[in-house]
């Protein structure tokens, strides 16, 4: 049994993106019984949803638990939903939406399968600070998760999904005094009681 974890690399000028640190160490790991599979995906509306659908088709993971800093919240975020939407700043490779839809054919959104309570719950256990989210946003988190769900769905595959939106590191708030953040080891921590309840 496979557990597919992805992380991005970094955007929007910041220099590194801690879910593409944390997906880095844990690829190859054995958690709760789980191997880890970890893959950094790009930041870029036109190709990420197809180079991750090629890791589920490659791997055939059992769940896959994508990752994605929310550089400004102060907890770890477990997302509820995606929604047909894109929308924000211009991705790495300049391109930018404003407000259509990811898949034409598709539904408005889609839930998470991921058990997104009990991991909240395991998480505040640990004594690590963390909340349902209700949004993963309009950019390229909410599209992978919206892209990955809708392929399971449409192919009824038997594999759970979802996202998990993480605070900064302290690296990024090295040179932004206000950013909330928290260290590489807490925040890998968090990832692996996340993957246990899987
Ligand atoms: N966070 C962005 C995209 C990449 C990432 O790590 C987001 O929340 O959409």
């Amino acid at each position: 049994m496979s557990i597919l974890l992805t992380g991005f690399e970094a955007f929007l000028g910041m220099t590194s993106n801690p879910t593409e640190v944390i997906v880095r160490s844990l690829d190859g790991e054995t958690i709760n019984g789980k191997k880890i599979i970890g893959k950094v995906l790009p930041v870029d509306f036109k190709k990420t949803s197809s180079i991750i659908l090629e890791h589920i088709n490659d791997y055939q993971p059992s769940a896959v638990i994508s990752l994605g800093l929310a550089a400004g919240r102060n907890r770890i975020t477990p997302e509820r939903i995606a929604i047909n939407c894109m929308d924000g700043e211009p991705d790495n490779s300049g391109n930018q939406y404003d407000g259509q839809k990811i898949l034409e054919d598709a539904p408005d959104a889609y839930f998470s399968t991921l058990p997104i309570k009990n991991m909240t719950a395991k998480l505040l256990e640990h004594n690590l600070p963390a909340k349902i989210s209700n949004t993963a946003g309009t950019y390229l988190c909410n599209q992978t998760m919206f892209t990955v769900r809708h392929h399971i769905e449409t192919n009824k595959l038997d594999m759970i999904s979802g996202f998990v939106h993480i605070p900064a590191h302290h690296e990024l708030a090295l040179s932004n005094p206000k950013l909330p953040s928290w260290s590489v080891k807490d925040l890998e921590e968090a990832v692996r009681v996340i993957i246990g309840e899987i």
